[in-house]
């Protein structure tokens, strides 16, 4: 019989969740096809320079999912379920102390990190833990009936991580494992029809409705599964004009004339869903929640940690400016501050080492020179590096976008420190850090362009140093 391998089960699993949450959430495939329709159009104008960030099949497949669980052992099954397709823990984000709202949770993504792996589906899934242990959210108390809450429910059968572990480890299942593993991990992310506590829902809401949808529920739940879109703006006009209300913002950066960088995403607000709740006298109840949402999102190029240091500084100038004149438009504002403050070129990224490419000689014969003078010249050509990870200003935004009350914090009380060392021991697996993904990446195609003794030279040293060792 046949053998379905790891990237496959990616793909297939991918499609799988868009066809559920296309019958869940209708709007989603109302925002996929406006997406495609967006795309053919970009591709047509621009021609080959649309597929810059990537192949338009690579685009069109392109999804990254949200899920939210409440303990490190929920999330180390999570991980062995996409261990299995290939998808690695990747990136720590506390938005614990997010702008512009604090979200009592962390998050890692889970992703595949080869290039060509992400060539043939790049499926992210970008995943959020609860800190019950987090005071300045939850009192002791509370934090205790959490735990029990949370400790005593399965969001995941057996049979699943079972034939997750065996596909990990072999990189491959069977048709009918195949079918069966895609089955059970569909069921796992599908909204659940489970009656809902409501009075136990209702004092999670009153911390954080983030809190609720993780603690007060039994089940998890796909939250959103955003397609990528080549022209985020006409995406998000088009959109508009067909009924759909968009989050009042795009995250991220501006609209502006200089290259892609990073990430830009926009929402819109999760419609309300018929659910069951138990009421406090027993009796079980239709009534309604409004959890789960649209988003898509546009990328760009990677940024070094220098260009991230500039990406920055241009943000919190954009804050200190609408600050200063409330009222003016945050993309106008942004789009002068960019023009300003940012390279208006993918060259003159490169020059300045502020974003990651892979480099390659324009010719035979051997290279030397430093790398903007080679890049100048035209003897190197430098390929952009896909932002393959999150924003965690752009991310509090979406998930704040999305809730009714602010909730209820007690800054004055301590948090619960947690970082990534902290997360890859509670789910017993390395996490993998972007910055050093996209580093080693662009310094393996530096020193293959430049040949072995040319990687001394200065330009090139630069280019390797933008890497950090510890970031
Ligand atoms: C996750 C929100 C973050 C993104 O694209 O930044 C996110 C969530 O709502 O669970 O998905
Ligand atoms: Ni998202």
């Amino acid at each position: 019989m046949s053998a379905v391998g790891t990237t496959e089960l990616r793909a297939r699993f991918a499609r799988r969740l868009s066809e559920l949450y296309g019958t869940e959430v209708p709007a989603y495939t109302t925002l996929v096809d406006e997406c495609h329709r967006v795309n053919r159009r970009v591709l047509d104008r621009d021609g080959a320079a649309a597929e810059r960030f990537g192949s338009i099949s690579r685009v069109t497949a392109e999804r990254h999912g949200a899920i939210r669980v409440g303990t490190p052992a929920e999330l180390a099954q999570v991980a062995r379920i996409f261990g299995a397709l290939g998808m690695h823990p990747t990136g720590f984000y506390d938005l614990r102390d997010a702008y512009p709202q604090a979200i009592p949770v962390i998050s890692t993504a889970f992703r595949p990190v080869e290039p060509d792996e992400l060539a043939r589906n790049p499926f992210r899934v970008f995943t959020s833990m609860l800190v019950p242990q987090d005071r300045r959210f939850f009192d002791a108390g509370l934090e205790q009936r959490l735990r029990n809450f949370l400790d005593a429910r399965q969001l995941f059968p057996g049979e699943l991580l079972e034939l997750a572990d065996r596909a990990e480890r072999e990189r491959e299942l069977g048709e009918a494992d195949a079918a069966r593993f895609l089955d059970l991990a569909a069921a796992a992310f599908a909204l659940s029809p489970e009656p809902v506590d409501r009075a136990w829902y209702a004092e999670l809401e009153r911390v954080s409705g983030v809190a609720a949808d993780i603690g007060g529920v039994t089940s998890t739940h796909i939250n959103h599964l955003t397609p990528r879109v080549l022209d985020i703006d006409e995406l998000y006009t088009g959109m508009q004009a067909l009924g759909i209300r968009m989050i009042d913002e795009i995250q991220g950066p501006p609209r502006w004339h200089g290259p892609d960088v990073l990430l830009r995403q926009t929402s819109f607000r999760a419609l309300a869903e018929p659910r069951a709740f138990r009421e406090p006298d027993g009796s079980v109840r239709e009534g309604q929640l409004r959890v789960r949402f649209g988003e898509v999102e546009a990328r760009g190029i990677a940024l070094t940690p220098a260009g991230r240091e500039v990406y920055d500084a241009l943000v919190a100038s954009v804050d200190r400016q609408l600050a200063e004149s409330p009222g003016s438009s945050r993309q106008e504002v942004a789009a002068a501050v960019w023009d300003a403050g940012m390279p208006h070129t993918e060259r003159e990224l490169a020059r300045q080492g502020l974003a990651f490419f892979t480099f390659r000689a324009a010719g035979p014969g051997p290279l030397s020179g430093d790398v903007p003078t080679l890049l100048d010249e035209g003897r190197l050509i430098a390929e952009p590096i896909v932002y393959e990870d999150f924003l965690p200003r752009s991310a509090a935004g979406i998930f704040a976008s999305n809730l009714t009350g602010a909730g209820e914090m007690d800054a004055s009380q301590g948090g619960a420190p947690r970082d990534a060392t902290w997360l890859a021991e509670a789910i017993g697996r390395p996490i993998r850090m972007p910055e050093e993904i996209y580093a080693e990446q662009q310094e393996q195609s530096l020193r293959s362009a430049l040949g072995r003794a040319s990687t001394t030279i200065e330009g090139g040293a630069r280019l390797l140093r933008s890497a950090p060792p510890d970031a």
